[in-house]
């Protein structure tokens, strides 16, 4: 079970975010609603929700997911892999001294964003995608180990992040799309499979046995429903026109 959540508010500047998505710019003050829709939503699964200050000097860094990977002992900084990206970092390691007193951190030439990690119990799944290398795999890996827990990479094709096209959801559940689906590496798992028009619902959300699942996809939605989850459709529609989903608007531990 998750009792803390850290999130950023957007800064304006996200209308100047990365993205691959041709959905147009981010409404400025539709994406302050929608964040703030989001936080309630966290703190109605329970969370004790700790809400940053906006950061005009990084676009995207409402999307703290990926700046940091928090466990219940510890937590990872990382090495960010969109050089836009990576000051955030500085700002995200005074914010994790606050709540951890073990704080790793990911080095060059390693970079990983945490959107690429899928925590499993005590095994993490590690995207090696355009954002995250070997490097910063194999150290992530190693921290892990020495803290008695495991880590594998499965190299990404087509997505961002392996978050973008996987979520777990506890219970051996394992939502998942595309290139992901025949996967060996997740062949083991329960999995509820996305339909390929409703793919950006692959990004949702498990806390404390709620599903946060981003609004407008009815197939994934009832699919979640019949595995036996409540749900919570949240609506995020500014932040996938920056390629940012339910997960990386958080960090949750
Ligand atoms: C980026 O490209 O870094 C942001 N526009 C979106 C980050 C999404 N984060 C995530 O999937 N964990």
């Amino acid at each position: 079970m998750f009792q803390i959540a850290i999130v950023r508010t957007p800064c304006e500047e996200m209308i100047h975010g990365i993205t691959s998505a041709s959905l147009g710019k981010p409404d400025y003050k539709l994406a302050l609603k929608q964040h703030a829709a989001y936080v309630d939503a966290l703190r109605s699964c329970g969370l004790d929700v700790t809400v940053l200050e906006p950061d005009s000097r990084f676009p995207d860094s409402t999307f703290v997911e990926d700046v940091a990977l928090c466990t219940s002992r510890f937590a990872v900084l990382t090495n960010p892999g969109a050089p836009s990206r990576n000051g955030e970092k500085t700002e995200m390691a005074s914010v994790l001294s606050t709540f951890f007193t073990h704080v790793e951190s990911i080095n060059t030439p390693g970079t990983l964003d945490a959107g690429d990690v899928m925590m499993v119990g005590d095994h993490f799944y590690i995207g090696i995608s355009e954002r995250t290398n070997d490097e910063g795999a194999a150290q992530l890996i190693a921290i892990l180990e020495s803290h008695g827990m495991s880590g594998e990479g499965v190299p990404l094709k087509e997505m961002l992040h392996l978050k973008t096209g996987l979520s777990y959801l506890e219970n051996n559940h394992l939502l998942v799309f595309g290139e992901f689906c025949k996967h060996h590496a997740f062949s083991d798992f329960n999995k509820i499979e996305v339909d390929e028009d409703e793919a950006y619902a692959a990004n949702s959300l498990w806390i404390n046995d709620t599903v946060l699942v981003p609004s407008g996809f009815p197939t994934s939605l009832r699919k979640i429903k019949q595995a036996g989850f409540r749900t919570l459709e949240v609506d995020v529609s500014e932040f996938r026109k920056l390629d940012g989903g339910l997960s990386c608007l958080s960090l949750r531990f």
